[in-house]
């Protein structure tokens, strides 16, 4: 290995010149040089392309802001209606939502309306309060459906008991550390998602809860002797925690509950008493036992998420899924190619019994592309979004990729294939030297181009990790090193004056190092002089090769897809995600 190879860190800029494989001193290749301004290599990350690029990363931070604000403002379709903020008192709106859907709850079904407000006015405070319950709590609706989804991952509901004629719903809560008791049938509804569950030790804790619930027309029925008179326990009383302000009605039992009254405040409107019914808490039983719970909130929250924090995962989990399905939308495919490969398709528009199905971005397409136009044998190029696989592509390809040739009722892909079938029909100029041995010669380091090359050119560029893409590039140095020390000492092309088979496998990824690799990646220039300078001024300035190449902005745009990584970019792009071979 050359010492001249050294790896890359993007702290140091890159060594000027870099060296060829030992032996090779008459083949003076340099693959490049690191131009002060220029980034060095491994240096871009995100963040540095949307500084460089504001145009494209404005459009996509407009549409991903549309996408979070639908997120959070349109999201129906898991029974959570949005809200306006609650009042003047509730200043986070964000991910506050009505439970109105049975599924979407824990405690919906049985207590339904829930509201998700992520940070209430004194959240710990009554977090704890409703966890200790240590004497019956009073809460109005808004106040219950506020507070009740921050602690109800502490309970897990045994029961509602209705009662004829009584204008309330009492529902029994068993501390979640309780554990299912022995015989509870598990759920067998078929579209519940199956959850791993772990075995917790049985009856960890001993508190129940009762929550009753006051159905808002208790007094007008009660006026009009509908109902029952409520239990003497439950009435409740109330005294104000907090500085009153206006009508903020929040409060907890009494201690000497003004027993008999409904307080004005809840009077015709639902509200709810939470209590303990178990040991001496609110219970009243006075048996010893204090009854509390055997552990901390903090154990419990270990257990399991509340409603509200499970929301907010829920719905920051679909707008990272929102976010991946937008970016894959951004796929900018360029669907008509521009500068002078625009002209050529037009020139080749017209129908002919041999056709190339092609997409103008696709550096496997141009390599046949560049062969139909050095031959001169007539075509017709059909410009096609790969992506979409229309029909057409897959009756002569069932892998749905381009190039697809079809000569007749005939039809053929993989761009190597095909170079050779147009050598075959022996038109035009030749891709293959006439010796049998320089043509194995040939094949062989095409072989090394479609092994090396190319896999680590997609590698550097989806890369995103820096350390990583450092090592990528020393890879892909290495190959086109090895490339070099194999051509034709003056070339300027590989095989010596004219281009040929070696040169038109290679060109499309020579031409996508300046124009993508060092936008997205800091990929350095040749170096003046240098045998790799000469090849690459040689096949940038060939006809053919200009022919078929579109303008620069093209191919900036078409690979952003693969220097962000995004899911789903292509075949080429996943098959390199998971170490497979090119497809
Ligand atoms: N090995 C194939 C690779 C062709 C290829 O990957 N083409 C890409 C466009 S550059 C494609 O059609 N992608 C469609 C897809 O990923 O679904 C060849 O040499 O022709």
């Amino acid at each position: 290995m050359d010492s001249n190879l050294q790896p890359v860190s993007s702290t140091r800029p890159l060594a000027p010149t870099i060296g060829l494989v030992d032996g090779s001193p008459n083949l003076a290749g340099q693959l490049g040089s690191f131009h002060p301004g220029s980034q060095p290599f491994a240096s871009f990350r995100n963040i540095d392309q949307a500084v460089q690029r504001p145009h494209l990363h404005n459009t996509a931070r407009t549409q991903e802001a549309i996408a979070l604000e639908n997120s959070t403002h349109n999201n129906s379709n898991d029974g959570i209606t949005l809200l306006p903020p609650v009042g003047p008192s509730f200043q986070q709106p964000s991910y506050e939502v009505l439970v109105q859907d049975p599924v979407a709850g824990s405690f919906a079904g049985q207590l339904q309306g829930m509201k998700l407000i992520p940070d209430p006015p004194n959240l710990d405070y009554w977090r704890h309060r409703l966890f200790h319950v240590d004497e019956m709590i009073t809460l109005s609706e808004d106040e219950f459906q506020t507070y009740f989804p921050h602690v109800d991952n502490v309970y897990s509901h045994r029961s509602t008991q209705r009662y004829k004629r009584r204008p309330f719903v009492s529902h029994y809560w068993d501390c979640r550390l309780k554990g299912r008791p022995p015989g509870t049938p598990k759920s067998d509804d078929p579209n519940k998602k199956k959850r791993k569950r772990t075995a917790r030790e049985r009856d960890l804790c001993d508190v129940k809860i009762k929550i009753t619930e006051y159905l808002p027309a208790t007094s007008e029925l009660d006026k009009a002797g509908g109902f029952e008179s409520l239990p003497a326990d439950l009435m409740p009383g109330r005294h104000t925690l907090f500085p009153v302000q206006g009508d903020q009605s929040f409060g907890i039992i009494n201690p000497t509950p003004n027993i008999g009254a409904i307080p004005s405040e809840t009077s015709g409107r639902r509200y709810y008493t939470i209590q303990r019914v178990n040991g001496n808490g609110a219970n009243g039983k006075n048996d010893g036992v204090s009854g509390g719970h055997r552990h901390t909130l903090e154990e419990s929250d270990r257990v399991k998420k509340n409603s509200v924090e499970r929301h907010i995962l829920k719905v920051k989990g679909k707008k990272k899924d929102m976010d991946q399905t937008m970016s894959a939308q951004q796929k900018s495919y360029h669907t008509k190619a521009t500068g002078p490969a625009a002209a050529t398709a037009l020139i080749h528009s017209a129908e002919t019994n041999l056709k190339l199905y092609g997409s103008c971005f696709c550096p496997f397409v141009q390599r046949v592309w560049i062969s139909l136009e050095l031959k001169g044998i007539p075509y017709q190029y059909i410009e096609i979004n790969p992506y979409e696989k229309p029909k057409a592509l897959l009756d002569i390809n069932p892998r749905g990729l381009v190039p697809a040739l079809q000569h007749d009722n005939w039809g053929c892909y993989e761009s190597s294939v095909l170079m050779e079938y147009l050598e075959d029909l022996d038109f035009g100029a030749r891709l293959f030297p006439a010796d049998p041995k320089q043509r194995a010669h040939c094949r062989l380091w095409a072989d090394h181009i479609n092994r090396n090359i190319i896999p680590n050119f997609y590698r550097v560029l989806q890369e995103q990790e820096q350390q990583k893409q450092i090592a990528n590039v020393q890879e892909l140095r290495d190959a086109f090193n090895l490339l070099i020390t194999a051509a034709h000492p003056s070339g300027p092309y590989f095989m010596g004056s004219q281009i040929s088979f070696v040169d038109i496998q290679v060109a499309p990824w020579v031409l996508r190092l300046r124009r993508v690799l060092k936008p997205y990646r800091g990929w350095p220039d040749p170096e003046e002089g240098s045998r790799w300078a000469s090849w690459v001024a040689a096949i940038e300035s060939n006809e053919h090769v200009r022919a078929t190449t579109s303008t620069d902005e093209l191919y900036l745009d078409s690979y952003e897809r693969y220097a962000e990584n995004r899911p789903n970019t292509s075949q080429v792009a996943n098959a390199i995600n998971s170490g497979r071979g090119l497809p």
